[in-house]
């Protein structure tokens, strides 16, 4: 999702990176390439008025820090802004009411209504641990109902038993009945959707929504229509109390205009992402998160806030100086950059702002913890001064030696010297490229990557 927005902004915000001050000139041109971008990502055209009038307010007023560049700046006031314009947080599901709790599902035909239920359902039972019933009363479509009862069976989760000639308020209440008698924690109900919005529809949805009472009544649309999907939405809201939206088909979409008016334009938070046609390609939605995506940057700035927070700044400076010139960094370094590392937090947090961390699976990233960490250290203090200055005296008694005082293998000592060894091989390169300017002042970070698992990289 957002690849397009994200190159074309990424290009504007190259550009004003290099910039010395921020200066009503320079910001003028940054702001119309980013409103170009938005409206080609298809955003309604006042959510990008607004947008950029914001952006423009902040730059010229703010007083820029020291030690970020005024370009940066400018990106962190248009991520902050992004931010705040698809919700701020990510925004749970409602589940406080007397069991079961009702999630009612609208939505046009095709949006994904049938495919989003069983989704909900499976995160619902694997993530909340939630006993969930699933019923369709999409009574119009002979293959509709079906469509659902397939699905709940692949996920061992309960469907109520319908018939295509019963009326689908009947149905819904049955099965509430059936929900609350059986102690379900939750009852999703899945409903027709027609091409276009009319009335006849809207009335059916009205009255289901009266006679469940439900505690979440979710919007489901198809991000791919757009602003378009923002317009829908608030036809909806004016009928239907929505509480939230389900953004589906997130992977085929390179735009993202929808993500970007809906909340503005409804007032209502989206709550998950459709990632797939898979009942596990479902995700929470986090505006922070997105936001980064959309600047292709990880959650650099939290990064550096989180440095410039935690991190004795002196210190990081001249590590970075020599990481940057790959010259005199020794594991000496290496040690008192790992100590700075584990002033700021878990790794695995800090691993979710790394850019391009984003894509590495959940299991690879299990196996960093932060014990590595702590035994990286314990291999390094086991060593003499001489020997971290020069690691190239380490044979294989001293290896022995080192293993022993440190408590580790062999081989974690021969692994630790060939990361040390590709780090430093990675940022004399890193020094020359642009990359590596941005990451001054963070501490030589960029060499994590090296410090990981065989198999990461
Ligand atoms: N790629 C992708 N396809 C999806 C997603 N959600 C739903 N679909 C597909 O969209 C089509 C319509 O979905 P369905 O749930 O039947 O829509 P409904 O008419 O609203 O119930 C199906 O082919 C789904 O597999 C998604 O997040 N990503
Ligand atoms: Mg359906």
């Amino acid at each position: 999702m957002f690849q397009q927005l994200s190159e074309r902004l990424g290009q504007t915000l190259k550009s004003i990176r290099g910039q010395g001050r921020l200066s009503e000139d320079n910001i003028k041109k940054a702001l119309k390439d980013v409103r170009q971008s938005l409206l080609e990502a298809d955003v309604a055209v006042d959510v990008v008025q607004e947008f950029t009038a914001k952006v423009k307010r902040r730059a010229l007023g703010r007083e820029v820090a020291k030690s970020l560049n005024p370009g940066q700046v400018f990106i962190k006031i248009v991520k902050a802004e992004l931010t705040e314009l698809m919700g701020e947080k990510c925004e749970e599901l409602n589940l406080a009411a007397q069991p079961p709790a009702v999630i009612l599902m609208a939505g046009l035909q095709g949006s994904g209504k049938t495919t989003s239920s069983a989704k909900l359902a499976r995160w619902l039972k694997e993530q909340r641990k939630k006993k969930v019933l699933l019923v369709s009363t999409d009574v119009y479509r002979p293959a509709a109902m079906q469509q659902l009862e397939t699905l709940a069976k692949e996920l061992e989760v309960e469907c109520f038993p319908a018939e295509p000639s019963q009326k689908p308020v009947d149905i819904a209440k049955r099965a509430l009945e059936v929900a609350k008698k059986q102690a379900y924690d939750v009852l999703i109900v899945d409903t027709a959707g027609r091409l276009h919005i009319d009335s006849e529809m809207m009335g059916e949805i009205k009255s289901l929504h009266q006679s469940v009472n439900p505690v979440e009544t979710l919007f489901v649309v198809d991000s791919m229509t757009g602003q378009d999907a923002a317009n829908t939405a608030k036809a909806f809201h004016d009928v239907l109390p929505l509480t939230g939206v389900i953004l589906t088909k997130a992977d085929g979409d390179a735009r993202g205009g929808a993500a970007l008016s809906i909340r503005q334009i409804t007032g209502k938070p989206i709550k998950f992402l459709g990632v797939g046609e898979k009942t596990d390609a479902l995700e929470a939605f986090h505006p922070d998160r997105m936001a980064s995506r959309i600047l292709g940057m990880g959650d650099v700035l939290g990064l550096i806030e989180g440095i410039e927070q935690k991190v004795d700044r002196e210190k990081s400076q001249e590590l970075a100086k020599k990481v940057m010139s790959g010259k005199g960094f020794s594991l000496e370094d290496f040690a008192e950059q790992l100590k700075q590392m584990s002033n700021m937090g878990s790794i695995s947090s800090l691993l979710d702002k790394m850019p391009g961390m984003g894509n590495i699976p959940e299991a690879a990233r299990n196996k960093i913890n932060d014990k590595m960490f702590v035994r990286m250290t314990a291999i390094i203090s086991s060593m003499t001064k001489k020997e971290r200055r020069n690691p190239d005296l380490i044979n294989g008694s001293r290896k022995r030696r080192i293993a022993l005082g440190s408590g580790v293998e062999v081989q974690e000592v021969n692994k630790l010297l060939k990361q040390f060894d590709q780090m430093q091989k990675v940022m004399k390169k890193m020094g020359k490229g642009g990359f590596g300017k941005m990451l001054r002042g963070m501490g030589g970070m960029a060499g994590m990557k090296n410090m990981m698992p065989p198999g990461f990289q």
